[in-house]
């Protein structure tokens, strides 16, 4: 017993002190110890020589050493597995690989230049749906049954219904979304609406069944013309420069009285006379007006309390002579080589 005792202490120190450098050493360690030739098993054989009286005793002693050298080798087997390499190592100093990056769209890039410069007076960004019911894109702008602009010829109308349902139309114009947010009730309204429209034409280098616009809508009391001439005079001089001039003539949109259409002098040739404004020296770049009392009363707002001025811009023309392009079509045929020339920091 005094003998198996010594021995068993010594394995013991032996055991604990082991520490495996590999896998290799942690397989060696079971072999010896845990295997069918192992220390632990030939230990185990001595119990045969023990004293009857001292078997119990000798028998927790032996379990509690063969539980050692277990927990030992599960404690060795997890540290090996976890600083084993699995797979090829990844060479973290290497440098990455470029990304390719796109860049902004060319009519993104122009509407985001005018959406800043009203930002800066204060007008916020509304967007809508593409999908309109006849209401918000025709009814509620002062544009009743039969009128021309309805005409199957101009609209694209994506369901007839029977008799008394709704007429859903691909929206002509982004005054819809202003419609929507007139309905909501909540004045003053100094908002900006860009968007893609939809119109029933033949697509070519100079027309195209889609393009986008920017409108503009101000809702207050005591709004005047003045007020909107003094809004435009700025958007021009911010985005055309100091010296381009400005002119008014009169015009007729239903959902605008007074309604105008505002020139300015051609920032191709000066004033001089080009192709860009047919030798005239003006270039045509926006509509507007003072919102109709008939919508304002449509949108459940009193005209006699509020008034209200509204301007609408393409954005595709503009695009066009600030980048030299001389198609329409290559805005949405979205070929890499024309998009990736366009670079802006907005
Ligand atoms: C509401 C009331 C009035 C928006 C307006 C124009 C004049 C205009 C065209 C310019 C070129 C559209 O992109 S384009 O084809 N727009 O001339 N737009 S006044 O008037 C509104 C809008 C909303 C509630």
């Amino acid at each position: 017993m005094e003998q198996l005792l010594n021995k068993i202490n010594a394995y013991k120190k032996e055991v604990t002190d082991f520490a495996a450098p590999d896998a290799k050493a942690v397989e060696e360690f079971r072999i010896k110890w845990l295997g069918t030739k192992g220390i632990v098993k030939d230990i185990m054989g001595e119990m045969k020589n023990v004293a009857p009286d001292k078997k119990k005793e000798s028998g927790q002693l032996l379990n509690e050493f063969k539980l050692l050298v277990e927990a030992k080798y599960e404690g060795l087997k997890g540290a090996a597995s976890n600083t084993e390499q699995k797979g090829p190592g990844i060479d973290l100093s290497l440098p990455g690989d470029p990304l390719p990056l796109g860049s902004r769209h060319p009519v993104t890039l122009m509407k985001n230049r005018i959406v800043s410069i009203f930002q800066r007076l204060g007008f916020a960004v509304a967007e809508g749906p593409e999908i309109e019911d006849d209401w918000h894109n025709f009814g509620a702008l002062n544009l009743p049954a039969h009128h021309p602009a309805r005409d199957m010829q101009d609209t694209f109308y994506v369901q007839h219904p029977p008799a008394g349902g709704i007429d859903w139309v691909l929206r002509t114009h982004t005054s819809s979304v202003q419609i929507r947010e007139m309905e909501k009730g909540k004045l003053p309204i100094r908002m900006l609406m860009p968007g893609r429209v939809y119109r029933n034409e033949t697509v070519s280098a100079r027309s195209h069944c889609f393009f986008h616009q920017v409108e503009g809508l101000y809702i207050d009391e005591n709004v005047s013309f003045a007020d909107l001439k003094q809004t435009l005079y700025f958007f021009v001089k911010e985005m055309y420069g100091k010296d381009v001039k400005v002119r008014f003539r009169p015009s007729y949109f239903p959902f605008t009285e007074p309604s105008a259409e505002m020139d300015v002098t051609c920032f191709i040739c000066g004033g001089s006379g080009c192709n860009i404004c047919k030798k005239t020296g003006w270039v045509e770049i926006l509509g507007c007006g003072m919102v109709h009392p008939n919508v304002l009363t449509n949108c459940h707002i009193d005209p006699n309390k509020y008034t209200g001025f509204a301007f609408g811009m393409g954005i595709e023309r503009p695009a066009m002579l600030k980048y030299g392009v001389n198609d329409l079509r290559l805005f949405s045929e979205n070929d890499v080589r024309f998009l990736k020339q366009f670079t802006s920091a907005i």
